[in-house]
């Protein structure tokens, strides 16, 4: 068992790539030794914080939820991928706090048209139509705000880096820090 807990924090716009790069690392984290439990952001607005719409109030609520848990799962030695936008900056700060701090923060710097052009759902084209006709979505990166982290400790462009190479970069940081 590993001395320290462990928060992993994929932060990024919609479609920049944090599902499937925790994914990844899923695996490779199992390699080590080390399980990791994933906390999806999707999957988690279905259940633990289902209900919850995206104006700020309920995004740093829903944030606030998930990093609640990642710090109960962190204080007992345990391992948590946590894959949610967290668009703002002293939210994501406050997870960094439950976690006691070993907590790992990778920003998805995806160029926000490489995301659009992946649109997987289609809701990028839905905000941009919504944006045309003068209502708005507040669709994050569209005509919602996004934070960029100031000191993540891992930054990834999925434009350019395969998912391995951003799988290999976080086991690379984790092996740095000693968490693997
Ligand atoms: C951003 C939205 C929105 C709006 C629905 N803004 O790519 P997806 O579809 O599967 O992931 C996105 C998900 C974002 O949920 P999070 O819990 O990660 O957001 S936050 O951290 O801000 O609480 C996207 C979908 O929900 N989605 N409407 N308006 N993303």
């Amino acid at each position: 068992k590993f001395a320290q807990g462990l928060t992993i924090w994929f932060t990024g716009l919609s479609g920049s790539g944090k599902s499937t790069i925790a994914h990844a690392l899923t695996e490779r984290l199992a390699e080590y030794g080390r399980n990791a439990s994933m906390l999806d952001g999707d999957e988690i607005r279905t259940h633990l914080s289902k209900g919850l719409g995206f104006s700020k109030e309920d995004r740093d609520t829903n944030i606030r939820r998930v990093g609640y848990v990642a710090g109960l799962v962190a204080k007992h030695g345990g391992t948590i991928l946590c894959s949610v936008i967290s668009p703002y900056r002293s939210t994501r700060d406050e997870a960094r706090a439950m976690s006691q701090g070993n907590f790992v923060e990778v920003f998805c710097d995806t160029p926000i048209e490489v995301c659009e052009q992946r649109d997987v759902k289609g809701l990028y084209a839905k905000a941009r139509n919504a944006v045309a006709e003068g209502k708005g979505m507040g669709f994050t990166g569209v005509d919602d705000p996004y934070e960029a982290p100031l000191n993540p400790e891992v930054t990834l462009d999925t434009s350019k880096l395969s998912v391995s190479e951003c799988a290999d970069r976080i086991i690379d940081k984790l092996l740095e820090l000693g968490y693997i």
